[in-house]
């Protein structure tokens, strides 16, 4: 089984490919969709998520999509399911497990992401729909006096027995424990937080006997807070990620694919083409972005369906520029180039 998991985890980071987050809960996606005037229904989430798993981007650029439990069930308008299109494309089928970050009880302004209870039988159950690997994400806030002790340990603890049962069932974990970029902090503070969180999430999953070969960590990248005066360059963010994981993350992981947190699009791309760039690196480094490759589409599509074929190639193109950015092989001058 190890070497099942450690085959999966490989595909899932290998050379210019990466992953579409694409798991927005029911709740998240309806924000998607009144920023783009689109009424959020069964329907319209399915013709969206259509559109986005029949682009050409798929084939080439994306090794797997983390999937909502609505959507792993959802057939196309041909009766096609879903999970088929993604599979005929040559990725992966993934699934989002946890059941949401909660306010933590005595842990005023901090969450723990729950969904424990049951998640045995869930990913047995996810596993003959197709899933292959899974994702939970722990939110940790940054603010006065805030991440505690105690919260981190509790996401930790979280995140480790969510690894350790998705192993036992097959499936690969996405450990995800986001530094949020909220609020007016500087980029010391984002890196003193993500070395701590990471340091305590992987003494957790050594606790917990979490094979380190057969998952993929999903962190943030080392940015100051959107609030804050000063702004990072692209070359300090890369160089303050790629120290902060190599002082916390073991060479045996396999591959970490970042999320995008509100980035802008091409800050997203730019960040990651220029930690490849760095070289040296024990793990490879790419893509696992929800907003970063979504955004672009979504305004395409608007909603209709004449507009299919432009935000196909919005996604196309976002995809193409973080695949050339996960081999190192971007620069802004390709941005204005459309995808063949
Ligand atoms: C795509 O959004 C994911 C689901 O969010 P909710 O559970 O809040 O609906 C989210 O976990 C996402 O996978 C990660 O945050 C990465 O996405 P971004 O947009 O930060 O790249």
């Amino acid at each position: 089984m190890k070497a099942e998991l450690e085959a999966i985890a490989q595909k899932m980071v290998s050379d210019g490919k990466g992953i579409l987050a694409a798991d927005e809960s029911t709740s998240t996606i309806k924000k998607r969709f009144d920023a783009i005037g689109v009424e959020s229904t069964e329907d319209s989430r399915r013709d969206y998520r259509e559109l986005m798993f029949r682009a050409d981007a798929m084939k080439e650029y994306i090794s797997g999509v983390i999937l909502f439990d609505e959507t792993i069930r959802q057939k196309a308008k041909d009766g096609t399911s879903l999970v088929s299109l993604i599979e005929k494309a040559g990725a992966i089928p993934g699934i989002k497990v946890d059941a949401g970050a909660k306010p933590m009880a005595l842990f005023p302004g901090e969450t723990i992401t729950e969904g424990l209870d049951g998640l045995g039988g869930r990913l047995k159950e996810y596993y003959d729909l197709g899933a292959r690997f899974a994702k939970w994400r722990a939110v940790i806030d940054i603010g006065a006096g805030i991440p505690t002790p105690g919260a981190v340990a509790a996401n930790a603890h979280a995140l480790a027995r969510y690894a350790a049962l998705c192993q036992e069932n097959r499936i690969v974990p996405i450990v995800e424990p986001e530094v949020l970029m909220d609020g007016d902090h500087g980029i010391e503070r984002c890196y003193e937080v993500t070395e701590y969180v990471l340091k305590v999430v992987f003494s957790e999953l050594y606790q917990q006997r979490v094979a380190l070969e057969g998952m993929v960590l999903k962190p943030n990248m080392i940015v100051p807070g959107k609030k804050a005066r000063t702004q990072a360059s692209i070359a300090e963010v890369a160089e303050q990620t790629v120290r902060v994981l190599k002082s916390t993350v073991p060479a045996a992981v396999p591959g970490i694919a970042f999320l995008s947190g509100g980035q802008a699009d091409e800050d997203a791309t730019a960040h990651l083409d220029a930690m490849l760039k760095l070289g040296n690196l024990p793990w490879k480094l790419t893509y696992s972005y929800g907003r970063a490759l979504q955004a672009a589409p979504q305004k395409a599509w608007a909603g209709k369906s004449e507009n299919v074929a432009a935000a196909q190639a919005a996604f196309t193109h976002r995809a193409r520029m973080n695949s050339l950015a996960a081999l190192g092989r971007w620069s802004a001058d390709l941005e204005g180039k459309k995808a063949a």
